[in-house]
């Protein structure tokens, strides 16, 4: 019989803290894409593992940059573009990554025999480390290893305080997310005591909007549509449209919470054509479109990570993303009786 979760948790937190004690040389990784979350509690756990005097390098594959400009302030310390050459000695640290298979590149890593570190919140984490420390509770990634860093006897500078400030502030939604729990205040009262500026992060975070995002933002509530009373609401984005408003991929951070906020909404979705390096949209080998959808809720009774696993996505109960090659008609369709089944109509 396996111990009870909390006791579980507590375990794997003991043994999470251990073996980074005891590990020298390391890699920090987090999921494709990554988001200020990721990149947040990235950040400050090599910026924390240096400061303990450990040799550590953050890995992001030259595929990801550039990376969304609103984390660009933060600086990549320790940053390598390809797998240490000393990789098979080196301890690996995955930060806010539910599901490895999602993220090719840091899989690759994951030689046989590796030491894998997974330090996570997302609720569906798919448990596929050597040590497994996943915290559903936790606000953000950034918030757990806030929580690591007394047990490890590491100092909370300014620069690590900002790094998990930007984890904090965007997994919370800016504090107002259901995950927003007292002790994430506490912790942000710490970050502020430790020196970082508010203001100054909020500004770099939120505002300093490059034009090109606001023309996508246009093109993107150009195309709504509503179902089932408005209970669902979709949009989309094409390759045709990041390119007519000069935007980036990362530039469509932030239309679905148009979307979710619109009265009777339930579910919002948010369908984007994957691009390729080049800014065309990515085919598959059939010449269909992959899509990325990210789904959102704004109902507690719905559990849109569900409704992503059925295609092979994942997420949050109230955050949640999968990527697809159906076309906009079966999507819709699909994305109507997954919703529908999930109301339990
Ligand atoms: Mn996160």
């Amino acid at each position: 019989m396996s111990a009870p979760a909390p006791l579980r948790a507590a375990l794997a937190r003991d043994q999470l803290i251990a073996a980074l004690r005891e590990a020298d040389k390391l890699v920090v990784v987090t999921h494709e894409h990554p988001d200020g979350d990721a990149l947040g509690s990235l950040i400050a756990t090599q910026l924390i593992l240096t400061q303990l005097g450990k040799d550590s390098v953050l890995y992001i594959v030259d595929g990801e940059f550039p990376l969304p400009y609103e984390y660009g302030f933060l600086g990549l310390p320790g940053h390598i573009s390809a797998p240490p050459t000393d990789l098979a000695e080196r301890t690996l640290v995955f930060l806010d990554c539910g599901n490895i298979d999602r993220n090719p590149a840091a899989a690759a890593l994951c030689i046989p025999g590796a030491k894998i570190l997974n330090v996570d919140h997302h609720h569906d984490n798919t448990r596929f480390g050597t040590v497994n420390h996943v915290d559903a509770e936790a606000s953000c990634t950034a918030e757990i290893v806030w929580g690591l860093m007394g047990a490890l006897g590491a100092e909370l500078t300014p620069q690590i305080a900002e790094a998990l400030y930007v984890g904090l502030l965007t997994d919370s939604g800016s504090f107002n997310y259901d995950s927003t729990s007292p002790r994430s205040h506490l912790m942000a009262a710490e970050l502020i005591a430790a020196g970082i500026e508010v203001h100054r992060i909020y500004r770099r975070v939120y505002e300093d909007v490059p034009y090109a995002k606001l023309a996508l933002l246009a093109r993107g509530l150009s195309r709504v549509e509503r179902y089932d009373d408005g209970r669902l609401i979709v949009s989309q984005l094409s390759a045709e449209d990041f390119a007519g408003a000069a935007a980036e991929s990362s530039y469509s951070e932030g239309v679905i919470d148009h979307l979710r906020a619109v009265r009777d909404t339930v579910m919002a979705a948010l369908v984007r054509d994957r691009l390729d390096p080049t800014g065309a949209a990515e085919l598959t080998s059939d010449g269909a479109r992959v899509r990325k959808v990210s789904l959102r809720a704004s109902d507690d009774r719905v559990d849109v990570s569900a409704i992503a696993r059925e295609l092979g996505g994942g997420g949050h109960r109230a955050a949640a993303g999968f990527t697809t090659s159906l076309a906009w008609e079966p999507l819709v369709a699909f994305l109507r009786a997954a919703l529908e089944r999930q109301l339990g109509a």
